[in-house]
């Protein structure tokens, strides 16, 4: 409340300096439209605070000593050494200042890691440069990329509002739902990046980082990649569309409906060799991926016997995963693998929707 105050009064300052309305400041982060935003900007400006703060008493004081103990009004240097009081003070008044900076960060930067029990799962990739993004739920997949014309880049045309931040396929997602990110890349490290939304994670080749958000009200939401990636960086805006739950539904039914063959049909089920590719659907048929198939063919594979390196069934806890939380650990690590599942390399390649298929196979088998 107190740095509420003091942030409005500094806002306010800042505002008026640059000469600008209060409600269209250009200096303040944007809108945050989640919870966590809101607990973010909060902590920012909590720190800028206690930060200003220390900086007025510390100049302050240093200021007044120097001027008020300067030579020209003969003041004599005191001669000692060593004080404990003033010693354990300048130790103890920092650490209590550190320690009450990091109680709220550390809480609000677990809230963000928090990704469990998510409403839906959007795995995004990062190429050079646009993004891709597989509703792993719904089997919808398309790629997102820049729709800004070339002319306005070039200053032929004149420059459109949301130059640079438009794209040709939107992220759409419903209003009040946990989103949960599954961030990968296909080349080079980029960053996925949406500042409404308080959500900013790297996206690196081979391994799949996680976050989440919960849009608090509809709206269209923009960033930018945050990683640079090279010549066309620039040019890989992330524009997120939250809509309604029937607005959703909707462009989930025209999305399958304009998508032609889903992402799993295109993909066929070939785990092992023991599972052939007459188990791949039908081209055009919706496919629902076998979980009990690829949980007997693909992981027991190894994970039956305990090769190469592979936890035995049972041994580990994270083949009978208790919690929500050590489900979503065992999905990002299924579908990354962080390149330790061979079922994921070579020539037996799974589908994200097979992968899926077989955790939920594997976990209503150890309920
Ligand atoms: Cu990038």
């Amino acid at each position: 409340m107190i740095t509420r105050t003091a942030h409005t009064l500094l806002a306010l300052a800042l505002s008026s300096w640059a000469g600008l309305a209060f409600g269209e400041m250009r200096f303040n982060l944007q809108d945050q439209k989640t919870a966590l935003g809101h607990a973010v900007y909060d902590l920012h400006n909590a720190i800028v605070v206690i930060c200003l703060i220390i900086f007025i008493v510390v100049f302050g004081l240093m200021l007044y000593s120097i001027w008020k103990h300067r030579k020209s009004v003969g003041h004599q240097a005191a001669h000692f050494h060593e004080n404990t009081t003033v010693e354990v003070l300048w130790t103890v008044i920092p650490f209590l200042i550190l320690l009450g900076m990091a109680y709220p960060a550390t809480k609000t930067l677990l809230a963000q890691r928090d990704t469990s029990s998510p409403d839906l799962t959007v795995k995004v990739t990062g190429y050079q440069w646009k993004w891709q993004y597989e509703y792993l739920d719904e089997n919808i997949s398309f790629y997102s990329t820049l729709a800004t014309p070339r002319a306005q880049i070039e200053n032929v045309e004149t420059k459109t509002e949301n130059y640079l931040l438009e794209v040709d396929n939107e992220m759409v997602v419903p209003v009040g739902k946990k989103v949960r990110v599954l961030l990968t890349a296909g080349d080079v490290i980029h960053a996925w990046y949406v500042p409404a939304l308080a959500v900013k994670q790297d996206s690196i080749p081979g391994f799949v980082r996680d976050t989440w958000f919960r849009a608090e009200e509809p709206g269209v939401y923009r960033g930018q990649c945050a990683e640079l990636c090279g010549k066309e960086h620039a040019y890989m805006p992330v524009v997120v569309r939250v809509v309604s739950d029937e607005d959703y539904a909707k462009w989930v039914t025209e999305r399958k409906a304009g998508q032609g063959t889903p992402v799993a049909a295109a993909v066929p089920a070939t785990a092992t060799d023991a599972a052939p590719a007459e188990a791949a659907p039908a081209p055009g048929v919706a496919a629902v991926a076998d979980g009990k198939a690829v949980y007997d063919q693909a992981c027991l594979m190894c994970h039956a016997a305990g090769v190469a390196g592979a936890p035995k069934v049972g041994d580990k806890a994270a083949w009978a995963p208790r919690s929500a939380k050590g489900l979503d650990v065992l999905y990002t690590h299924a579908i990354g693998g962080f390149n330790m599942m061979p079922p994921r390399g070579g020539n037996t390649a799974l589908s994200d929707e097979q992968v899926k298929a077989a955790v939920d196979h594997m976990l209503a088998q150890s309920r």
